[in-house]
């Protein structure tokens, strides 16, 4: 059943607990589900819950939109200082979704776009409608990417397409998305939020380890040099190799009672 996320914000973020899923809704539909100050400590709290009750975790947008990004209007008033400190508790935050205990999967549909894709960047899938959109319009504004863009957008899709999308205001179709690397599936609109319900509730079902270490490991792998990444890496996979959940997990293999691989008849 859903409930509210935080008792300060009832309606800002919607969280409901399905099974081992978490589902958390950004609930601002009225703007488009723009961050405010208020809205990014809303999804704070229902970040926290999530990773201390469930083993995966789906973010979406209540609405015709996952995300318009930063709250303009709120962005107005700001100091130099204040404007940093905003950008850091950002940081902090979507630091929480990436580098946090569990897998967290985005829902995009229509407007993915500055703050919102930052934020969607910061998960571990992402799964696009066909009525997702992808656009960086900090230039237009005349501000910047401040929600970790410019180290997690330019790393899924290069700073040369990012540099465009922000020199250009380019808006990038769910399609070209995909290409690009900012979103791993494409679905029929609509489709977002079960589809990502049904890969956050096959993750849930990993050993918790195994998904501590692609969350915590592979991405800090990616920022070390070649031997120093191979060097980690024998030391994460013998951790995990023999704990005693591996052991169990390895021995039903063999014993043939694990479940099968779900391998695709024709197009994946
Ligand atoms: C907002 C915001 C917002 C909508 N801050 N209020 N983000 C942007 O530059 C995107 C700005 N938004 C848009 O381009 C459009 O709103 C959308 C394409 C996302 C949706 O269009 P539409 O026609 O469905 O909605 P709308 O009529 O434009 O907006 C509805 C209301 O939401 C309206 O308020 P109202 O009081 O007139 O009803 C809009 O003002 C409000 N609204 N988006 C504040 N973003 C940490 S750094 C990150 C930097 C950034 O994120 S830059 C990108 C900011």
């Amino acid at each position: 059943d859903t409930s509210a996320a935080t008792s300060a914000d009832p309606d800002l973020v919607t969280y409901e607990l399905k099974g081992d899923v978490a589902l958390v809704g950004l609930n601002r539909p009225d703007k488009r589900n723009a961050i405010s100050d208020r809205f990014i400590e809303a999804i704070a709290v229902a970040v926290a819950r999530a990773q201390s009750e469930a083993k995966a975790a789906v973010i979406f947008g209540h609405g015709n939109h996952f995300c318009a990004g930063l709250d303009l209007a709120e962005h107005v008033q700001k100091s130099p200082i204040e404007g940093v400190k905003g950008s850091r508790r950002w940081h902090a935050v979507f630091a929480e979704i990436e580098h946090g205990t569990i897998p967290w999967i985005a829902a995009l549909h229509g407007a993915v776009v500055g703050g919102g894709l930052e934020l969607a960047a910061s998960t571990h899938i992402r799964v696009a409608d066909q009525s997702a959109f992808f656009a960086l319009p900090e230039g237009q504004r005349g501000i910047f990417v401040g929600g970790g863009g410019s180290v997690r957008v330019a790393r899924l899709m290069g700073a040369a397409r990012m540099a465009d999308m922000m020199l250009t205001g380019r808006v990038v179709s769910a399609e070209t998305g995909e290409r690009w690397n900012l979103a791993s599936y494409v679905v029929d609109e609509g489709g977002a939020l079960d589809k990502a319900v049904e890969l956050a509730t096959v993750a849930a079902t990993n050993a918790e380890l195994s998904n501590y270490a692609v969350i915590n490991a592979l991405p800090r792998i990616q920022d070390m040099a070649k031997e120093d990444g191979l060097f980690v890496e024998s030391f994460i996979a013998s951790f995990t190799t023999t704990s005693p959940e591996a052991e169990e997990r390895l021995k039903a293999f063999l014993e043939k009672r694990a479940k099968r691989l779900n391998v695709p008849k024709g197009d994946a």
